[in-house]
């Protein structure tokens, strides 16, 4: 792991440093709650500035912390311009030092299932870490590198973008030695003119590879005129040079037959994209050494992450967002503006399922009722509120929001509002589920899903 004096020598801090001793940290956190004794806090801005944690996090016994202003602390601290940046270039150098093979694929709603499985079929044969839940952006990218464990071999990394431009940033603090470019045909992205240019931004994943790397791009012609020409390009699905054939399918199984693999090739999951999801893992899992005894038993058990910022499909056909995983008032501010953001369908409502986030501490009440500039009668017709610790903001909320579209739940009245809720939800409606993961809300989900 990185050591005082190498975060000293990276980032060059305005302020003279004197290190006696040199000491490692133990890992990096930009959540004070995470930070335990030896750690790196890192105070980026979310709904909150970081920096007004910093004390929080030296009691939690953190070595060090990054700092965009001078600070009169007697604990260490490195001054820098900008925190993000810092955190940035720590995982740059961390993966230049390391001997780590670098796979990256671009996230999709829903297909991150590429990553799971191509983390999954390397594990069989090497020492492998990958993005954990949503860890795909600017902030996530870089840290889910500084938590990699040590002797990691191949490192597994989601890039995910809001804008033109993100996934460049992200290829060149990773530089991926091979990359797949998942399909394109995301509905919900905001920032974007039309696919043409989601493709556009997905294949910057090629600006930080090196000369002749791998880069799986499906045979899509739209795609035929925005190709890199530095890196190795094979297409896959039909037509391209890695396609499959014979596709079994039922409600739970996929089998196919690559025209890579000797075998056919099993996997427990229905849809024909995960057909293509599969076959672009075990192409790349080949790639990196996997024999396809491996690769082949490796698919029968198979298991994907599920609580994560998704879009899935209710029974009767309403959208929802469900985003159960990481429950920080910064995270809950994001997907409410994502979420007011999106039009509504034809005769739809939106609606939105909100509960508590947990282990805020003191500040637990400001935090939450922190979130009312975020809530808008414009942007959401009627807002579910689940728990104590965000009581507070559903009285505020039902102050601004019309009589009868503002729902209060406490915590003991689960049963209750997941059925108010699957009662409530039209086949045109968008609707949000957001909270802690001990809150539950993945339940409600699933029974919004159905079997
Ligand atoms: O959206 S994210 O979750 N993200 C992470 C990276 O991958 C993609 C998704 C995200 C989270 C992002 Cl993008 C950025 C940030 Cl800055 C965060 C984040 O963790 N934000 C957090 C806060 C804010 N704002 S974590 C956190 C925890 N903190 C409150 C503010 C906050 C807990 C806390 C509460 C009370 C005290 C101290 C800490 C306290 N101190 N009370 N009394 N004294």
């Amino acid at each position: 792991m990185l050591t005082l004096k190498e975060i000293q020598r990276v980032l060059q801090p305005k302020n003279q440093l004197v290190l006696k001793e040199d000491q490692a940290i133990a890992k990096v956190e930009f959540d004070s709650r995470l930070v335990t004794v030896g750690d790196l806090f890192v105070p980026l801005k979310g709904a909150r500035d970081g920096h007004d944690f910093i004390d929080v996090a030296f009691q939690q016994g953190a070595l060090a912390t990054l700092s965009d202003r001078e600070l009169d602390i007697p604990g260490i601290y490195f001054w820098v311009e900008d925190v993000l940046e810092a955190l940035q270039a720590l995982a740059a150098y961390v993966l230049e030092k390391s001997q780590v093979d670098v796979l990256a694929v671009t996230g999709s709603n829903g297909k991150t299932t590429t990553k799971d499985m191509l983390a999954h079929l390397l594990a069989t044969t090497f020492s492998t870490y990958k993005t954990q839940g949503n860890y795909n952006n600017e902030i996530g990218l870089p840290y889910t590198i500084l938590h990699m464990p040590q002797g990691t071999e191949k490192l597994v990394l989601e890039m995910g973008q809001d804008h033109l431009g993100d996934i460049a940033l992200l290829s060149k603090i990773a530089k991926p030695k091979a990359a797949a470019v998942t399909i394109v045909a995301e509905a919900h992205l905001e920032f974007f003119k039309d696919r043409r240019e989601i493709a556009q931004g997905k294949l910057q994943i090629a600006d930080g590879m090196p000369a002749g790397s791998l880069l799986l791009v499906p045979a899509d012609p739209m795609l035929d005129d925005l190709l890199p020409d530095h890196v190795e390009v094979k297409r896959f699905g039909e037509g391209g040079d890695l396609c499959f054939s014979n596709l079994e399918e039922n409600r739970a199984w996929l089998c196919f037959q690559t025209n890579f693999l000797q075998e056919p090739l099993q996997v427990p999951l229905p849809g024909k994209y995960n057909a293509s999801n599969a076959m672009v893992a075990a192409y790349l899992a080949k790639a990196e050494g996997v024999s396809e005894e491996a690769i082949a038993e490796a698919f029968q058990s198979l298991t994907l992450t599920k609580n994560r910022t998704e879009w899935r499909t209710a029974q009767n056909g309403a959208a929802i967002l469900s985003d159960v995983y990481n429950a920080n008032p910064t995270a809950m501010r994001l997907i409410l503006e994502t979420f007011a953001s999106l039009d509504r369908e034809e005769g739809g409502r939106k609606l939105a399922v909100l509960a508590d986030m947990k282990e805020l501490g003191q500040e637990s009440d400001q935090l939450h009722l922190s979130m009312i500039t975020s809530l808008s009668p414009e942007d959401l017709d009627r807002v579910y509120f689940y728990g104590e610790e965000i009581e507070n903001l559903a009285k505020l909320a039902a102050e601004i929001f019309p009589l009868g579209s503002v729902l209060y739940y406490p915590t003991k009245d689960f049963e209750a509002l997941s059925q108010a809720v699957c009662a409530d939800l039209q086949p045109a409606d968008k609707i949000l589920l957001k909270g802690s993961n001990s809150m539950n809300l993945a339940k409600i989900v699933e029974a919004l899903e159905g079997d």
